[in-house]
């Protein structure tokens, strides 16, 4: 539906465009036949870098990490839906509506494909969208931001699920497998949503001057929430009480540290800024010819906490809306058991006959 003309259609613009999740589809490829050579016991599997799958062993903490981690994912997937659902009705053209409409409907597939992944582990995805609902589960803080203009849907394609991806890509190597097959399709779409922002932006900011203005305004809210996408610092009190790396690195859950992801999308991001011809609002942004890094400015973790903590601009919106359509939503679900029930009915009579 659309192209890649607006820029080397070859040149990678996001994480999932450098070839990991291909190698990561290979690696997933081969687990079954290596399973079998190593014994298949938790730190097995973990030693030999094979998958740990729903029917093994696992530590009972490492079961509750990865549920609060994969539910606090799914719930960002269906969050996420309301800040660019906003914009359909309002998008420029025919061709943007529909564009917005299938990544928003991406969105919602990724919600499931979690869900269903979590329910892997024993919870019911009836139990987390509670927790969700009742403010016991978290969601990305990015979607307590508001979507003020049409350029806004454009930083977060690019910022947002840029962040995402970047985030993403490593757990494709989760050692838990069914979340890691889950990020591998997710990954693959969230690409396409990236340049589609990307695009967005690309035209706004080669626009008239309100449009490129509303590019840079889009540009600069959506920049430091992104980089908070990441979590807290991997130092400091984050990190000591409460934070989570240290272990789900030793697990394989996380690949990555929260600061070196987030540098690998400040150095992946910078350059495409000034492609976009748009600046990034932070005056210590500067390439760091010893490190071969970008250096950036201190983050403003005060406000992480204060979004987490449901002083969001958008928190009860966010959280008001989804229990609406919760509720909305319910003869749905009803009329999918009550099918479901006839079908397992019918079939049963069926082995009887
Ligand atoms: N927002 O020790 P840490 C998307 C919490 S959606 C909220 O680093 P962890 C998209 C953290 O949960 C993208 N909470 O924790 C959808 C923990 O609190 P609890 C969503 C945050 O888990 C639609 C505490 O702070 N992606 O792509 O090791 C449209 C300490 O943090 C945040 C994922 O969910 C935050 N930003 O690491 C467009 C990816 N940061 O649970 C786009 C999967 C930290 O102890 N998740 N916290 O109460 C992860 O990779 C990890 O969970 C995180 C945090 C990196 C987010």
């Amino acid at each position: 539906m659309y192209g890649n003309d607006f820029i080397d259609p070859d040149e990678p613009l996001n994480a999932a465009e450098f070839g990991d999740v291909d190698d990561a589809v290979a690696a997933a490829a081969t687990t079954a036949a290596q399973r079998a050579e190593g014994g298949s016991s938790f730190e097995a599997l973990l030693a030999a870098d094979q998958r740990i799958e729903p029917r093994d062993e696992m530590p009972e903490a490492y079961r509750k990490t990865l549920i609060r981690q994969i539910a606090q994912h799914a719930h960002s997937e269906i969050i996420g839906m309301q800040p660019e659902g906003n914009w359909i009705s309002r998008a420029p053209s025919l061709r943007r509506k529909a564009i917005l409409m299938a990544k928003v409907q991406d969105e919602a597939g990724h919600g499931l494909y979690l869900y269903a992944a979590a329910e892997t582990l024993g919870v019911d995805r009836a139990e987390l969208l509670d927790l969700l609902h009742s403010g016991k589960q978290k969601y990305s803080s990015i979607f307590n931001y508001p979507t003020l203009t049409w350029a806004d849907n454009g930083a977060i394609g690019w910022l947002v699920d840029g962040a995402a991806i970047m985030n993403q890509v490593p757990l494709c190597r989760c050692s838990y497998g069914p979340y890691a097959r889950a990020m591998i399709r997710v990954c693959k779409e969230e690409s396409f949503h990236q340049r589609q922002g990307f695009e967005i932006l690309w035209t706004l900011s080669r626009g008239t001057a309100a449009q490129k203005d509303m590019a840079q305004d889009a540009a600069n809210r959506w920049w430091w929430p992104a980089l908070m996408m990441f979590g807290p610092p991997d130092t400091g009190d984050a990190a000591t009480t409460g934070g989570h790396t240290a272990q789900s690195m030793a697990w394989g859950i996380k690949r990555f540290s929260n600061d070196d992801l987030r540098q690998k999308f400040v150095d992946m991001t910078v350059p495409q800024a000034a492609k976009l011809g748009l600046t990034l609002p932070d005056p210590d942004l500067r390439f760091n010819e010893e490190t071969g890094h970008w250096d950036f400015g201190a983050i403003d973790w005060s406000e992480l906490w204060r979004v987490l903590k449901g002083d969001g601009a958008c928190n009860a919106e966010r959280i008001e809306r989804r229990v609406g359509a919760h509720h909305e939503g319910a003869w749905v679900r009803e009329a999918a058991n009550a099918y479901a029930a006839r079908h397992d009915l019918g079939q049963q009579q069926e082995y009887v006959a």
